[in-house]
């Protein structure tokens, strides 16, 4: 029998936390309790940094074969709202992104029926010529079981082709939850959880650094996020591949789960945070997407065992597109002020976790 009493002496011993402890914790309503646990948590392995970089999305296209229920982003091809962004655009966006300090380009879209493996190649090949010191954070392990299945390449092929391209990273997304029955019911076109561990352990053996999302507040119920986590933690423990997991609150407008919910509550958006703080114990960073959650419940995450607040973004389709309320974009100022306000020291980091710039915890924010 769990107790919290007997968790949070775990915690503090620095052990590893079972999965019934940590469903334990998502059923209590303790949330100051279960905060501070992870602030210690977080405490250990970040001190009082917090990490952001300045950092730019690029959506390449809308238009997607899987079309997820949760997803209202995605367009059929002849919808309205259906694009593609022209490999011209694209380099305008990272260059611009260059010039005003970004470090990173967030490249992510759906699965093109008509477009080849090569035309990816072209974009990572065009992107680092006009703006070569931006890393290239691209493709989600969806996107990247896709580009097997179009180009007849093994998934260790595609890696090496990429990375030739000039792929640097690869972000979370797809793995929404990854128990099958979950899955079943708001993505049934899209690859298994099984598939997309698969991928992500093999961009890990091909030397690329991902991240791990989850995506709560729809149909799923405590159990499946514990088991979601415990999966990400047992790959953790193999490859040692993933930098940061990042919460993601479903935004749910315009999309086609039919779920009488307006969203997520912050008192689940902080306990959720908190629970993956203390739980994923091999995981050393655990970011609050400001996109879903909204400024302000991601500047009190920073109390709740969270060290990272993703960056100034510049242009957000996915979330915005299903109603998410926050702004498209944050200025590098107001991140830093966000995190100085909360009492913590603001620091820049690039994709790999590399301090750039750091500014004084106590500095008039
Ligand atoms: O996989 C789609 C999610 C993801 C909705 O790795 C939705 O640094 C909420 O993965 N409500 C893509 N979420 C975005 C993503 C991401 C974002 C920021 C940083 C990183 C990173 C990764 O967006 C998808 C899906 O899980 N998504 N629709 C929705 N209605
Ligand atoms: Fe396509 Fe990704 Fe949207 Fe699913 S979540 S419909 S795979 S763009």
């Amino acid at each position: 029998m769990s107790s919290f009493e007997s968790i949070a002496a775990k915690v503090r011993a620095d052990q590893r936390i079972s999965a019934d402890e940590a469903l334990f914790l998502f059923n209590s309503n303790d949330l100051l309790a279960i905060g501070e646990l992870a602030a210690l948590a977080n405490e250990r392995k970040n001190g009082k940094n917090v990490f952001f970089n300045v950092n730019r999305h690029i959506n390449p296209t809308n238009i997607c074969v899987n079309r997820c229920a949760f997803c209202a982003f995605s367009r059929t091809p002849g919808d309205e709202g259906a694009y593609t962004l022209a490999l011209e655009d694209m380099c305008r966006k990272a260059k611009q992104a260059e010039e005003e300090g970004a470090t990173e380009v967030h490249i992510v879209g759906g699965l093109h029926p008509d477009l080849p493996f090569e035309h990816y190649e072209r974009v990572l090949n065009a992107i680092r010529q006009v703006a070569p010191t931006l890393h290239i954070k691209a493709f989600t392990a969806v996107e990247i079981d896709y580009f097997g299945r179009i180009s007849g390449l093994t998934i260790e092929q595609v890696f090496e082709r990429l990375k030739a391209a000039g792929l640097g990273s690869m972000p979370g997304g797809g793995a929404e939850i990854l128990v099958e029955e979950v899955r079943q019911k708001i993505c049934p076109e899209k690859i298994s959880g099984a598939r997309w561990l698969e991928i992500i352990r093999l961009a890990h053996q091909a030397g690329l650094k991902t991240n791990a999302t989850m995506l709560y507040g729809h149909v799923e119920g405590p159990a499946d996020r514990v088991r979601h986590m415990e999966l990400l933690r047992e790959l953790q423990d193999r490859t040692g591949g993933f930098q940061a997991f990042i919460p993601l609150a479903f935004q749910p407008e315009n999309s086609d789960l039919k779920l009488n919910i307006k969203g997520t509550s912050g008192l689940d958006d902080l306990k959720t945070l908190a629970v993956a703080r203390i739980f994923l114990d091999n995981f050393k960073h655990i970011k609050a997407y400001w996109v879903m959650l909204g400024e302000k419940i991601a500047q009190v995450a920073l109390a709740f065992g969270v060290n990272d607040l993703d960056g100034t973004v510049v242009e957000e389709k996915i979330g915005h597109d299903a109603g998410a309320r926050s702004p498209q974009s944050l200025t590098k100022e107001g991140i830093i002020r966000m995190i100085g306000k909360a009492g913590r020291t603001p620091v820049e980091r690039d994709t790999l976790y590399r301090p750039l710039n750091s500014y004084p915890k106590d500095g008039h924010y």
